[in-house]
């Protein structure tokens, strides 16, 4: 195989070499590796959700399908300020239910009456969607849409009809709203609803019913670049649990051949992936900051405190994941007091731990550097911040290992891994070491990295690392090393990290 041309087909392969250049030829990829979407998701890291609708004013978590529009009335809505709160907490997208299983739609779309238009909001001149979206560009957040398949309002649910309703809806969302980041298909399906008066059950089956080739392939030409989520990709897979926490291991790749794989087919396998697997469809953990997805004046002390948010974002982005976490806004349309508070308080230990990595400036030796390379391929590529550049082994090396020699002790209880995720996921096992009287102890194990591996330790103190990759299925190639150390947490459980 021509590397060059492979390269150039690779996106953010920086690590490899430049056309033309010469010196050690890039790793071949291992297994099914990113497309260039995925990798612009594996980025954000960490996004939330946006539960709004006519539940938040019944009270409700799944509305019928027969409320009345005239019950969504926000009495303060505040896109800038939603907006504001997310960008604060450090989420670099925000999904919103655009219609919810009760079919009530957050913008005035041309296709059916149950919608803002006909709400007393803003004298049904208001469109939810069209603020939202605005506001968060404002704010540099990417904006993602929540489409419910499942409408327990619409008449013709169930029936071939609704099919040519929703994806016109979905049409309305990629065209007329600007870039999207993500489609996020909800699996939950059929059941009993309000479905045009009819008030019955309906079951659908959900391999056939919504045809999710072509619907999927509405999203591709409106909006290349945005994946698209569900239990079972194509892009993004559902972890399988609402709880925010993804298995450990945590694969990015699963194995599509398996039967039931479809959306709201089975989940079985999501939780840790499945390797070596058929494709790329790495995990996203979603969760809510307070018990119910929609807003309930009754959970306003029910909200997670940033000691279990930590949990779960260790247990999420700290397993290679992305992070989804919800934030209703309430009736006033603006997100509680109570809800700001515990996330400006997580972000804040996030940043004071980020801060700075205390292995910078170390000098890194490592027992294979590909092709000797001084520079493209050399372990102090994993100290500079930059996620495009690497340290890579020669082929054939499945365990190799990086001395990290600091000029002073440290103290550090948080380690940060990355793997170099155009070339696939290679590592399957690593293990770190202290120097302490004279000889290496190891302190932590683990098993998956992928687009990255935070692993919350007991406090060591030591001026010499060693990171062994114990076990690899190609040549190892990570991107970024970093020891960190996390301030006390008050209330903390340490559930989610392992400490
Ligand atoms: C589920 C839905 O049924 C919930 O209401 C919520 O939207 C959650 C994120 O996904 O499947």
């Amino acid at each position: 195989m021509n590397m060059n041309r492979l390269v150039a087909a690779l996106p953010v392969l920086v690590c490899a070499l430049p056309l033309g250049a010469t010196g050690p030829a890039a790793p071949v990829p291992f297994g099914p590796v990113p497309s260039e979407r995925q990798l612009r998701w594996h980025d954000m890291e960490f996004y939330g959700f946006l539960h709004f609708t006519v539940n938040t004013f019944t009270d409700r978590e799944w509305g019928n399908g027969d409320e009345s529009e005239k019950v969504f009335n926000p009495t303060a809505f505040d896109a800038d300020q939603i907006a504001s709160v997310a960008g604060k907490a450090g989420m670099k997208g925000l999904i919103l239910t655009c219609k919810h299983h009760d079919g009530f739609c957050l913008w005035p779309s041309r296709y059916t009456e149950h919608s803002v238009k006909n709400s007393p909001w803003k004298d049904g001149k208001g469109d939810v969607v069209k603020e939202i979206s605005d506001a968060y560009r404002k704010h540099g957040l990417r904006f993602g849409v929540y489409l419910s398949p499942w409408d327990r309002n619409h008449k013709d649910y169930a029936r071939p009809e609704y099919l040519t309703y929703y994806r016109s809806q979905l049409r309305e969302l990629l065209t007329n709203y600007g870039e999207v980041f993500t489609v996020w298909f909800d699996g939950a399906n059929g059941g009993s609803g309000y479905y045009g008066g009819a008030r019955e059950t309906r079951r659908i089956d959900n391999r056939t019913y919504y045809d999710w080739p072509n619907t999927w392939k509405i999203v591709r030409d409106l909006m290349p670049m945005a994946v698209m989520f569900s239990d079972a990709g194509p892009d993004t897979r559902w972890v399988g649990n609402e709880a925010g926490k993804a298995g450990d291991p945590c694969w990015a790749t699963l194995d599509l051949r398996k039967p039931g794989r479809f959306p709201g087919g089975t989940s079985e396998g999501n939780f840790n992936g499945e390797r070596p697997g058929t494709a790329w469809v790495p995990a996203e953990c979603d969760v809510s900051i307070r018990p119910g997805w929609f807003y309930h004046p009754a959970e306003d002390g029910k909200v997670k405190t940033p000691a279990e948010l930590l949990d779960i974002y260790y247990a999420s982005v700290g397993r290679g994941a992305c992070l989804n976490l919800n934030l209703p806004p309430d009736r006033r349309g603006r997100i509680h007091e109570n809800d700001i508070k515990s996330l400006v308080e997580f972000r804040r230990i996030l940043d004071q731990t980020f801060a700075r990595n205390l292995a910078a400036g170390a000098a890194p030796a490592a027992s294979s550097t590909r092709g000797g390379s001084a520079k493209q391929f050399s372990p102090a590529n994993l100290l500079d911040n930059d996620r495009a550049t690497c340290w890579a082994a020669d082929d054939g090396i499945t365990s190799a290992e990086v001395v990290i020699e600091m000029t002073r002790p440290a103290t550090f209880n948080v380690v940060d891994v990355r793997e170099h995720l155009p070339l696939g996921q290679r590592v399957e096992a690593f293990a770190l070491d202290q120097w302490k009287d004279g000889t290496w102890h190891e302190f932590a194990k683990a098993t998956s990295i992928g687009n990255r591996r935070l692993l919350r330790i007991g406090s060591v103190t030591t001026n010499r690392v060693r990171l062994r990759v114990t076990q690899a299925t190609a040549c190892p190639v990570l991107s970024e090393f970093g020891l960190y150390q996390e301030p006390v947490v008050q209330g903390a459980i340490g559930n989610g990290g392992k400490r």
